[in-house]
């Protein structure tokens, strides 16, 4: 169950703290890097033929059509097509005030220099097929990228052996508003939307998780395109004051433990009782879990409890772990944000679980894991940006502040620098 950790011992620490990533077998980066190159040369041909070689279907044409889309809206049940548009709205209203504007500067002389923020043309966005296929994920990925602007949302995801995709992930693609959809996966994917094939265009940015030969694949193609970040397992941290219902703490933990074997969820407490009865109920209801195997497993890999002496030290145990979701179920808990560093997505007071960020409260549920929260942000509009900077200079500036650029392109041994001043100049009166 929960593995009890001092955190006044280091080495118990350390074991909290490590990284739950583990090296990758250089055996897929020969495989991932040879199925990006034959993409490259080959194009759409290489594509259908791995996607019969991974997901067992030929694909003559590997679009998705306007017509399987609106099959799959209509299948799926109203009430959650309801709950996706209803969710879009609130993901809209958090992520519509992130929008950057530029600035521009005037200066004395006529001089003037700024800053334009646009938006990225074409993204993909990898949804994974099979269990891990969320379309809650399709909102989170999209909805910034449409408020920043990008003019081109390409999704693509693995079919089944029957050449089809999951409806549910076509319906929330729909909600969502992607630009089209192709059934192609792996490492084929992100080559594909990397260099571009017939049918794929390429793209400048890549989001969205996957396996690892998509992760691996990712990591290849960071340079000509931009990826996101690599996420790792689900995280949450519970900090649980003495009145908060121990059941509470308990399904928010299984929670996330459902979701990976290498899941983890910390609880920390200010008392042993509360830890064990938080405990009692995470065996409770673990047994009427659908993904108890799931859970149990990650509780066991990484499930851990602390004791600590206030809301205060819990929060700097949490600092140091930097959570991806971190749980403040404690009274007033305002009170205590301006205290928290490290956190990807921080959710306050008994009431608000985690499962309303990861579904429909508003704030993405795409964060920094193992640990990166403490430089990384949770995907957001201005993972979908670029800036742009500008600048004019008159007559009258290059005359009083020339000499000091010259100099400095001299100091620099670039006498070519210093000249384009100097004819400049020359011609002034
Ligand atoms: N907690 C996951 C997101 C998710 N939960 C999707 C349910 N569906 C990672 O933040
Ligand atoms: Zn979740």
């Amino acid at each position: 169950m929960l593995q009890a950790v001092d955190y006044q011992n280091e080495n118990e620490m350390k074991q909290l703290l490590q990284s739950r990533s583990s090296e990758i077998d250089p055996e897929i980066i020969v495989q991932v890097t040879n199925i990006i190159e034959q993409v490259k040369s080959e194009g759409d041909q290489a594509v259908k033929k791995f996607t019969q070689q991974f997901d067992s279907v030929w694909l003559d044409d590997y679009i998705v059509s306007q017509e399987e889309i609106d099959t799959a809206v209509k299948s799926v049940d109203p009430f959650l097509m309801e709950n996706f548009r209803e969710a879009k709205q609130n993901i809209e209203k958090f992520h519509i005030p992130q929008k950057a504007k530029g600035f521009e500067l005037t200066q004395e002389d006529g001089v003037y220099l700024g800053q334009r923020v646009l938006p990225l043309d074409k993204v993909g966005i990898y949804v994974p097929g099979g269990k891990a296929a969320y379309p809650s994920s399709v909102l989170m990925n999209v909805i910034p990228a449409k408020i920043a602007g990008v003019n081109d949302i390409i999704m693509v995801t693995p079919p089944d052996r029957q050449g089809q995709v999951n409806p549910v992930i076509l319906a929330a693609a729909a909600v969502a508003g992607v630009d089209r959809i192709y059934k192609v996966g792996g490492a084929q994917a992100i080559a594909a939307l990397a260099y571009g094939t017939k049918t794929i265009p390429k793209v400048d940015k890549i989001v969205g998780p996957g396996n690892i030969y998509v992760s691996v694949a990712k990591k290849l193609v960071f340079g000509l395109v931009d990826i996101d970040m690599i996420a790792g397992p689900s995280e949450i941290l519970v900090i649980a004051d003495e009145a908060v219902e121990a059941s509470y703490a308990a399904a928010d933990l299984l929670s996330q433990a459902e979701h990976d074997p290498l899941a983890s969820s910390i609880l920390i407490a200010l008392s042993d009782e509360k830890i064990a009865a938080v405990t009692k109920e995470i065996k409770k209801q673990l047994a009427e879990l659908p993904k108890k195997e799931i859970a149990s497993a990650s509780l066991k890999n990484y499930g851990y409890s602390l004791k600590v002496s206030s809301i205060e030290e819990a929060i700097e145990v949490s600092n140091r772990i930097a959570p991806e979701h971190l749980e403040l179920l404690v009274n007033q808990p305002k009170n205590y944000l301006p205290l928290i560093k490290n956190a990807g997505s921080i959710f306050l007071g008994y009431d608000s679980c985690e499962s309303i960020g990861d579904y429909f409260g508003g704030t993405n549920h795409v964060l920094p894991t193992n640990g990166t929260a403490r430089f990384y942000s949770s995907l957001g509009v201005e993972s979908f940006v670029k800036r742009s900077s500008y600048l004019h200079w008159t007559p009258e500036a290059l005359e009083k502040h020339g000499d000091k650029i010259i100099n400095m392109a001299l100091s620099e041994g670039l006498q070519g620098h210093a000249r384009a001043v100097e004819v400049r100049r020359e011609t002034y009166e």
